[in-house]
């Protein structure tokens, strides 16, 4: 596996191909892309593979902090995202104990409840506190929109987004010219809301540590994919 890559991500790499979760065929996309690569975080659920992503993910939390993210609140969009922000919380608490022992977590219904508690957060309500939202993959960027509306709307300030995988591809053509170039997801979602926003792992790490254990065939189409797809910054 690559060298390149710290050893936390190389070794969630390593988890994701054992764990049938970073898949290489043909898959359709959200966004109606034909991608020859997915990656299914709803595999994750043994508990050596539950372990290895909230590790790498409190592993790049951690980092991040250290490069100034402030948050009080992990925030895992449904659904999805909902296991995700438990383990991290957990982990983060294992891993900086001194300094994170005290971030909450929280999520969302897809729909509103109306009797009992009520409202559609569960967990840390997000009133004036500092969010940070946890999520699988981002590719187009659409349902962390839609989180950070939500968080809004609660009165939480978002303070940064961090997923497991950064396909890092351009937005969808307006017009449906896939050929034109185009920004990323991540840079118009920067832009925008002057947030920090992290990812595991990107493509390229992905197609740099492929070189170690996929056929010739998968790099090739892969790289093909990254080609047409890839964004501009
Ligand atoms: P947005 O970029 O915010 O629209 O989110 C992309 C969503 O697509 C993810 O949250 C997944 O539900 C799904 N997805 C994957 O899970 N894995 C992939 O490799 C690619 C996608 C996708 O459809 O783009």
């Amino acid at each position: 596996m690559s060298s390149q890559l710290a050893p936390y991500k190389q070794d969630f790499l390593k988890s994701a191909l054992s764990g049938g979760v970073l898949k290489f065929g043909s898959f359709e996309l959200k966004s109606k892309r034909i991608s020859p690569y997915f990656f299914n975080a709803g595999l994750f659920h043994t508990t050596r593979l539950a372990a290895a992503i909230a590790t790498a993910f409190a592993q790049a939390v951690v980092d991040a902090r250290k490069a100034g993210l402030e948050f009080d609140i992990i925030f895992g969009p449904a659904y999805k995202g909902i296991p995700l922000a438990a383990i991290i919380a957990v982990e983060l608490g294992r891993l900086a104990p001194e300094t994170l022992d005290t971030v909450s977590y929280s999520f969302d219904r897809k729909e509103a409840k109306d009797h009992g508690e009520g409202g559609n957060i569960v967990g840390a309500p997000l009133k004036g506190k500092r969010v940070l939202i946890v999520d699988d993959v981002i590719t187009a960027g659409t349902a962390k929109r839609e989180a950070i509306d939500k968080i809004r709307k609660e009165g939480g300030i978002v303070a940064g987004i961090a997923v497991a995988v950064d396909r890092m591809e351009k937005l969808p053509a307006t017009d449906g010219d896939e050929t034109k170039p185009g920004p990323s997801a991540i840079g118009e979602l920067r832009k925008e809301y002057g947030i920090p926003i992290f990812a595991i792992l990107t493509l390229d790490d992905i197609i740099e540590g492929m070189k170690s254990f996929a056929s010739e065939e998968d790099i090739k189409r892969t790289e093909e994919y990254r080609q047409k797809y890839k964004a501009t910054d």
